[in-house]
Formats: structure tokens, C-alpha cells, sequence
């Protein structure tokens, strides 16, 4: 099967403990490839945008807050079955939830702070990729 895309974020709770380097072990191993990546600080524009799906939901403004309150890594991760394979190795949103062995299991500070964010579909992968990467900037 041939290789596909997914976007990732660091978020700043992880970059916060230096975890940076952790957590792209854990994709690392998990079969993932990162093909760009960046450490930036999200505006809030940015935010509000990136989590435009978020809008209606009581934890929207909390997140934005939450995701501008210091930098992030963002990053394209490339490999087999990749937005699949990544929301594996991350566990589920809810770190209460999340199975042994996942990041968000081993890093997350809560349910809001859970270290690290992965695309939900592949069109959404090529979308989120898009928002923040000039095709330029992934080289696989
Ligand atoms: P996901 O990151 O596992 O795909 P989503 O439902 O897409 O989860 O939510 C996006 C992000 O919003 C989560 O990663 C988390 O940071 C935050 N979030 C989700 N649900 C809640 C909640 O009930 N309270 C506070 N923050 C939440
Ligand atoms: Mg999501």
C-alpha cells in the first residue's frame, strides 16, 4: 500500500515539559516519517480558524486560549495508512480514556491538554496540512 499524509501538532503543554522529542519518538516508532516541521506560535486568528469546526462547542474559546498559550510543533507525518496509524499511537482525546502505551497516556495533563493533536480523515489531513505548509516546505 502506498505511503499516505496526516498533520500533527505538538501542542504547548508538551513543548512546555520539552516532550518535543518524546513524542516524535513515539510517532517514529509507531511507523511515521516527519516530512516537515515547525515550531511556531499560533495567533489567535490562526486557532480560531484551524478549530473553525470546534466553533459551536463550550470548550471552543478555552481551546483557542489554550493553543496560543505557547508554541507548537507542527508537522507533516507521512507512512503507511498514516491518519489511521497516528490516531493510534496518540490514544484517545480523553487521556482517562487512552490505552497504555499511547502519548496521550504517557503525556497528556487533561482531556484540554493532551499534548499532541492528529487529522481525523484524510481529507482533512490534506486541509490541515494546507493551512499550515507550503508544498515546498514537506519533502518526503
Ligand atoms: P481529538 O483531538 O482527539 O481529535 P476533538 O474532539 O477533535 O479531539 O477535540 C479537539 C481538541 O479539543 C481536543 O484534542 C482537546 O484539546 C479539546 N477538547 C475536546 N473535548 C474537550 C472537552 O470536553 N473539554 C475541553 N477540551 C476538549
Ligand atoms: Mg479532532
Amino acid at each position: 500500500m502506498a505511503a499516505t499524509r496526516t498533520f500533527s501538532i505538538i501542542k504547548p503543554d508538551a513543548t512546555r515539559r520539552n516532550l518535543t522529542g518524546a513524542i516524535t519518538k513515539k510517532l517514529e516508532d509507531a511507523g511515521l516519517r516527519v516530512v516537515a516541521s515547525k515550531r511556531i506560535h499560533m495567533t489567535r486568528d490562526q486557532a480560531e480558524g484551524f478549530y473553525a469546526v470546534h466553533k459551536e462547542r463550550p470548550f471552543y474559546n478555552d481551546l483557542c486560549a489554550f493553543m496560543t498559550s505557547g508554541p507548537v510543533v507542527v508537522q507533516v507525518l507521512e507512512g503507511e495508512n498514516a491518519v489511521l496509524r497516528n490516531r493510534e499511537v496518540m490514544g484517545a482525546t480523553n487521556p482517562a480514556d487512552a490505552a497504555e502505551g499511547t502519548i496521550r497516556k504517557e503525556f497528556a495533563e487533561s482531556i484540554e491538554a493532551n499534548s499532541v493533536h492528529g487529522s481525523d480523515s484524510d481529507e482533512n489531513a490534506k486541509i490541515e496540512i494546507d493551512f499550515f505548509f507550503k508544498p515546498e516546505e514537506i519533502v518526503g
